[in-house]
């Protein structure tokens, strides 16, 4: 029913707030049983993917969104690595205000760039990394009076928490691990806001560890300082300075979880898995989380029966060509039932 529907008792929407909606949220819960199985664990991944935009960034900019409408907002800006700026085109789009999105040239995945162009925003290619749009899009706002729907914009994640309120709802408590991918950090920490204030609000027992996962060639919050120059095939979390990281460190420190990076290798076999002993096609960045909870379990550090949910950020096709790069052409045959009937073999 939207975010602001389902929720807005519990996020500063007032009855001046436009109810904004695209029927964001609600996104399934899913077990992967046969994952799971031979992990020892119960694991499920939450399907952000199913969002309207195709990605976990609807959760806060429908809210980021209403509240710039209701201060009166001329146009909404934000720079991103792709989903961010997908997002805030389609709900510009949907309530007819103009967007500006800043996306690092020739590193921004082929469906993203789709969406933003096909939503009508003005999209603008920077000649540098996300870090580097960021900044370029923080001036710009402050000098145009636009709105800035960046994660900056206290409201994203205000409404991001709803993830965790969905989760607890669904399971009846919090799972014993959080596992998430971490590019600018936000996500990660309102997930953890999210999970203290249910169990305030509706006294659940526990509160998960929260495990962050970035990308071996994009790891600041595993190194412990920026990273100049940040290379990964999973260009959602190409991302060197997150803006959010003393907020995702306390939540990693407060809920006893941890950071821990890692490789491309690993990313891509575990879109691999995840599709073809899970059903789920998820992008690279989401894909970081199941290559986590395999390197856990290799290193000894998997519970035995513990719940495990991962939070599968973005759909796999917004970015097709990583997929194919790792997989096999199709079999090809002629227009005979004989050819057929050769490769139809169990
Ligand atoms: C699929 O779109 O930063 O740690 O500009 O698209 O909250 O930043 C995207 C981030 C994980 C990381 N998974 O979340 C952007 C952008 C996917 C993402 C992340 C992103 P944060």
């Amino acid at each position: 029913m939207g975010v602001l529907k389902r929720y807005g008792e519990y996020l500063p929407v007032t009855e001046k707030t436009p109810a904004v909606n695209l029927e964001e949220g609600s996104t399934p819960l899913v077990n992967l049983e046969r994952i799971g199985s031979d992990l020892g664990v119960d694991l499920w991944g939450k399907l952000e993917g199913c969002n309207p935009s195709g990605s976990f960034k609807d959760r806060g900019m429908v809210l980021a969104v209403a509240k710039a409408l209701e201060d009166g907002a001329r146009a909404i800006v934000c720079a991103s690595t792709g989903n961010t700026s997908a997002s805030a085109a389609a709900y510009a789009a949907h309530v007819g205000v103009p967007c500006y999105v800043l996306l690092p040239s020739g590193k921004v995945a082929m469906g993203k760039l789709a969406q933003a162009l096909i939503y009508g925003a003005h999209v603008i290619a920077v000649d540098g990394n996300f870090d580097r749009a960021l900044e370029m899009a923080r001036e710009a706002a402050t000098e145009r009076g636009f709105a800035i729907v960046n994660s900056v914009n206290p409201y994203r994640l205000i409404a991001q928490r709803t993830g965790a309120w969905e989760i607890c709802e669904f399971l009846g408590d919090s799972p014993n691990l959080h596992v998430i991918p971490v590019g600018n950090a936000g996500n990660i920490s309102a997930y953890w806001a999210g999970y203290k204030e249910f169990r305030g609000m509706w006294k659940i027992k526990g509160l998960p560890k929260m495990m962050g996962f970035q990308a071996a060639g994009a790891a600041p919050l595993v190194t412990g300082e920026p990273c100049p120059n940040p290379e990964t095939v999973a260009t959602a979390i190409r991302i060197g300075n997150p803006v959010s990281a003393e907020l995702a460190r306390s939540a990693v420190a407060e809920s006893g979880g941890e950071f821990n990076s890692v490789t491309d290798e690993e990313i891509m076999e575990a879109q691999k898995i995840l599709a073809a002993k899970g059903g789920i096609f998820a992008e690279p960045a989401s894909c970081a989380t199941l290559a986590g909870v395999f390197k856990l379990k290799r290193e000894g550090r998997l519970p035995e029966g513990s719940s495990v949910v991962m939070i599968l950020t973005g759909n796999g096709l917004k970015d097709p060509d990583a997929a194919l790069s790792q997989v096999g052409e199709p079999t090809r045959i002629g227009g005979t039932m004989e050819e057929l009937m050769e490769v139809l073999r169990p």
